[in-house]
């Protein structure tokens, strides 16, 4: 089955690829002729990747389907969310955003030890974080959702340098090593994405 997907990401591209397999034939966005870059001004994953979707179908007219995605992260209040991509600047550039995920992470652990000093009661700082995916597929004009989560915790240090993005910071519940040192074909059998897309080619199968 023929799919384009509304991305210009190539390790979602790698990931897909390898998640859905054989008898799914994945077209990028680039490949399908859209070569500008698709809007994407939502507040949820869900608003995104409908709007990523929306775009190419309403241009192409073939089934396709998009991934949002993002890191939630506790001690900051679940950000940065929607802004993952784009935390440190537009450029969406993965050192300087991990490089800035680390900085206000341990500038928000060291206020919360100032006020425990201090006597007044805060929040157990923690360094859970989870990624999660919304999957928007149009097929046939009809929406559907698929959601993925992958719960774990963030790194004090970058490790590794297999996947993508915050790869290297991000340690699956469970493990004791980050995806970047997991490497992406396991991370593909845990992984929020892998979740979504796993559940979108059963839908579509079956
Ligand atoms: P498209 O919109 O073109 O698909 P994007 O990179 O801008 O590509 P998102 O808006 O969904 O995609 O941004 C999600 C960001 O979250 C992405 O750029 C990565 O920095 C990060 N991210 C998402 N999934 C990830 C994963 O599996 N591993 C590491 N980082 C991930």
């Amino acid at each position: 089955m023929k799919l384009v997907f509304a991305t210009a990401n190539p390790g979602k591209v790698r990931e897909a690829a390898e998640i859905l397999g054989k008898g799914f034939d994945i077209i990028t966005a680039a490949e399908a002729g859209i070569t500008e870059e698709i809007p994407e001004t939502g507040n949820t994953f869900r608003a995104n990747s409908l709007q990523k979707a929306e775009y190419i179908y309403k241009k192409t007219g073939l089934n396709c389907f998009a991934d949002d995605s993002g890191l939630e992260v506790d001690i900051l209040g679940g950000g940065p969310g929607v802004q993952t991509a784009r935390y440190s600047g537009e450029d969406h550039n993965a050192d300087r955003n991990m490089a800035k995920l680390l900085r206000e992470m341990a500038r928000r652990e060291a206020e919360a030890s100032i006020m425990r000093e201090m006597g007044l009661s805060t929040p157990h700082a923690t360094r859970k974080a989870r990624f999660r995916t919304s999957a928007a597929l149009i097929l046939n004009g009809e929406i559907h959702f698929f959601d993925g989560v992958m719960e774990g915790s963030i790194a004090r240090e970058r490790r590794g340098d297999g996947g993508f993005g915050y790869d290297p910071v991000f340690i699956p519940e469970g493990m004791d090593q980050t995806n970047g040192e997991l490497g992406e074909a396991f991370k593909n059998t845990i992984s929020h994405r892998g979740k979504a897309l796993r559940a979108m080619a059963e839908y579509l199968k079956g």
